[in-house]
């Protein structure tokens, strides 16, 4: 378990629709928002529903339902935006970041779709 899920998080307020999103696809168990601060022209997060900080406790709790549906949304969400690499898109880059290293500012599980430009390189 990674650490223990703070209902206050803003991801959680968007969810219990306390406050806006910008909402490009909702599933049974996921949600896909604009990114407030967008990084490239495109920029959505996936969120699933569920109360996960991050990739390991969803990997380790979430069922098999939730995993597929979240997993299954962000390619929907990357056709949506036409931007899957080999039929007219030109790519992505998916990130979800964890914990303190991984530089995590908001605690629920989130990964961020970025295209519509060539994006620079991120590892050596
Ligand atoms: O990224 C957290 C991301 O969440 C960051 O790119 C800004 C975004 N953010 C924060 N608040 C909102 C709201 N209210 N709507 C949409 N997007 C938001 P991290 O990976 O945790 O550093």
């Amino acid at each position: 378990m990674a650490k223990t899920y703070d209902p206050q998080n803003i991801f959680a307020k968007i969810l219990r629709g306390e406050i806006p999103n910008k909402t490009v696809l909702e599933t049974e168990h996921s949600l896909a928002f604009h990114d407030i601060a967008p990084q490239a022209p495109h920029h959505v997060l996936v969120i699933p529903k569920g109360a996960y900080v991050c990739y390991d406790d969803f990997a380790l709790e979430a069922s098999e339902a939730e995993i597929v549906d979240f997993t299954r949304a962000v390619g929907e969400v990357c056709r949506m935006l036409g931007v899957q690499p080999g039929e007219g898109g030109a790519g992505f880059r998916l990130i979800s970041n964890a914990g303190d290293n991984g530089l995590q500012e908001v605690p629920h599980l989130h990964v961020h779709i970025l295209a519509g430009r060539r994006l620079g390189r991120m590892l050596p």
